[in-house]
């Protein structure tokens, strides 16, 4: 008797044919702990300064995979949204991400005031973020728009700020090529975030587009996206940077 009530408890947390939602946190944790292999391994290869940069866009993944770990198994447990993982991933790999900029820009003069200003929006975004789901979730739409004002920060300093005067100023073509794929990704791969952030508002005028599940969906399709995609634009960029180097790029052609 005891075994079988242990038995449906484990049966419990299965993962439903039909939980699409669920699926994602699985395919995603794979993803995740691949691509970070990926990067470890290959910054070996790479030399100099690339190093860090390859080092950097693992971590950003391996963190991720970690905290997918503990998501999927949230998620299959009680089919709610595991805020507190989701967050806690977010307020590592963000500023991470930031510090990708800012290596990316160093020899082209990035101040450590750049990085931290850039931090300090993120923290904002992200902070208001977690407020708005869970504490003041009935405010969620001023901790939105609160939220957002870290976003356009940062959205502010990749698209007309110092980070993209000192790309531009660079003179390097295969690095503004790359800065300006990044800042794509920062301006349409994130906005998928605050449009999985209002699904919390399921009874508002989104109900009929959106529904509270969504969220989670939405957050682990932009979580792949970006931290995946981000991380392969720094590897081709630092593959671009030493093939030219050793004069098989002529310069201007990617
Ligand atoms: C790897 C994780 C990344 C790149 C996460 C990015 C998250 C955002 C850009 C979140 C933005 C939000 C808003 C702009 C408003 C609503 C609340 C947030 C936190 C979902």
């Amino acid at each position: 008797m005891a075994t079988q009530n242990f038995l449906s408890l484990l049966l419990a947390a299965e993962l439903k044919s039909n939980d699409y939602v669920g699926f994602t946190f699985f395919i995603g944790f794979m993803a995740m702990t691949a691509a970070s292999v990926f990067f470890f391994i290959e910054s070996n290869r790479v030399e100099g300064k690339w190093k860090t940069s390859l080092l950097v866009s693992g971590l950003i993944t391996f963190i991720a995979a970690a905290h997918y770990w503990y998501m999927r198994d949230y998620w299959i447990a009680n089919g709610t949204s595991p805020t507190q993982f989701r967050y806690i991933d977010w307020i590592l790999t963000v500023p991470l991400m930031c510090v990708e900029f800012y290596l990316i820009l160093k020899a082209f003069g990035a101040s450590i005031g750049l990085l931290w200003k850039m931090i300090a929006y993120s923290v904002l975004m992200l902070v208001a973020g977690y407020l708005g789901e869970t504490t003041f979730r009935d405010n969620s739409v001023l901790w939105g728009i609160i939220s957002t004002v870290g976003y356009v920060g940062i959205l502010y300093e990749v698209w007309l700020g110092s980070a993209k005067k000192l790309a531009g100023n660079s003179n390097d073509p295969i690095l503004q090529q790359a800065f300006s794929t990044l800042a794509w990704f920062v301006l349409v791969g994130w906005a998928i975030y605050p449009i999985g952030y209002m699904a919390i508002e399921t009874d508002g005028w989104l109900r009929a587009v959106l529904n509270i599940r969504d969220m989670d969906l939405i957050y682990n399709i932009g979580d792949a996206v970006n931290k995946i995609g981000f991380g392969l634009v720094i590897y081709s960029l630092a593959i671009n940077s030493m093939e030219r180097a050793k004069g098989r790029v002529k310069e201007g052609v990617m």
